[in-house]
């Protein structure tokens, strides 16, 4: 009689980046248009927007706003939202900074539309400013689009710059600065605020508001499952945080300036918490992160371990990480793999829930994949 064999160890998991293209200039933002072509969308921040199919770049850009917009430090073309029914009406959503309008600086979203859904290329005549917001410093212009599930257009926008919220947005409601906004577009260059929204109604506040203290949330998303908004909201010196809201949470004060993650920021000792709804998690950063860049729910079949875990990371240090509930409900996070420091601008999220990173300072799209899977 032999004796069996001990069982393997248990799997461990380990995550690799895959080299999908290259070749990009500052990419920041990766989207898919929801149209089944397996077209992947790449954000320049000078104003292009790339296309990856068949896993080849093709050799003219999607869309060029190079000559419409100002690129430098935290201002360009920072997000891109395809409409739900992009294959059927061709419009789409551009987040970016312009002095073109008015001489200074300002945030424009801007509504283009393909003159038909399969078009490679779309003419910037075609496009329609919805509204702009004065930006009263370079910095902190957020850049974020998502449409939810309930088919509005979500925008993110930072408390205007500066530093620890000098032009005192992020509590303001009577600014479109330091929130995240909900609108419902109409696909013509109009739009009209959801009577829903929180605010709707009240005096001295913003309509578009859905929620508000917020400080610079350069990326959030929308888990496709359960249509919960995660946010990475940029901290100031000290703490990053991660936000996830469900559905009913509209209205709801993340805190800024009042409160830096869950640390008080302003006043710095027992500074006033009620009322506030606190980030699930935030990290510090003594381990050389320093500006948080959020990411999406994974969904995908090929890291079976993440499924419903939030895929986030770090521009500074280039570290990427799961979060997830273990069984006493708390929030834990776990390193999954680094593209190197200033190198993690953003992610994207294919048909099949599949996870990419857009490679900032090499230039490159990469996928998340699960180490010794096809
Ligand atoms: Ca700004
Ligand atoms: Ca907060």
């Amino acid at each position: 009689m032999t004796t069996p064999p001990p069982p393997p160890p248990p799997p461990t998991l380990q995550v690799e980046l895959v080299p999908v293209a290259s070749g990009f200039s500052n990419p920041l933002d990766i989207q898919q248009a929801g149209d089944a072509s397996g077209r992947l969308f790449v954000v320049e921040q000078g104003g292009k927007i790339q296309i990856i199919q068949n896993g080849s770049v093709l050799g003219t850009p999607y869309l060029d706003v190079s000559s419409l917009i100002v690129s430098n430090g935290e201002e360009g073309l920072l997000g891109l939202a395809f409409h739900p029914s992009y294959s059927t009406n061709g419009c789409f959503y551009v987040n970016y900074t312009t002095t073109r309008l008015n001489g200074t600086l300002q945030t424009a979203i801007s509504e283009f539309r393909a003159a038909t859904a399969n078009a490679n290329t779309v003419n910037t005549t075609s496009e329609h400013i919805l509204f702009t917001v004065d930006q009263p410093a370079s910095n902190h212009n957020g850049g974020g689009l998502a449409f939810g599930k309930d088919g509005d257009l979500y925008i993110a926008l930072g408390d205007g710059g500066g530093a620890g919220d000098t032009f005192q947005n992020g509590q303001n409601k009577n600014t479109l600065l330091g929130k995240i906004l909900r609108i419902r577009v109409n696909c013509d260059g109009t739009f009209s605020v959801p009577s829903d929204n929180p605010f709707v109604g009240q005096p001295n506040t913003r309509s578009e508001i859905w929620l508000y203290g917020l400080r610079n949330p350069f990326r959030f998303s929308f888990d496709s499952v359960s249509g919960n908004l995660w946010a990475g909201d940029v901290g100031q010196d000290k703490f990053e945080e991660v936000d996830r809201l469900t559905p009913p949470e509209k209205g709801a004060n993340l805190g800024w300036n009042i409160m830096e993650g869950t640390h008080c920021f302003n006043p710095p000792t027992n500074c006033p918490t009620a009322g506030l709804t606190m980030p699930i998690f935030d990290y510090d950063h003594s381990q050389g992160d320093a500006t948080v860049i959020g990411g999406y729910v994974y969904h995908g079949t090929n890291i079976t371990a993440l499924a419903g875990n939030y895929v986030f990371g770090d521009f500074i240090s280039g570290r990427i990480w799961s979060l997830a509930q273990n069984g006493q409900g708390q929030w834990v996070r776990t390193f999954l793999v680094n593209t190197g420091g200033g190198d993690l601008a953003g992610f994207g999220q294919d048909a099949n829930g599949e996870l990419y990173v857009a490679r900032y300072s090499s230039g490159a799209v990469a996928r998340l994949h699960q180490v010794g899977t096809p």
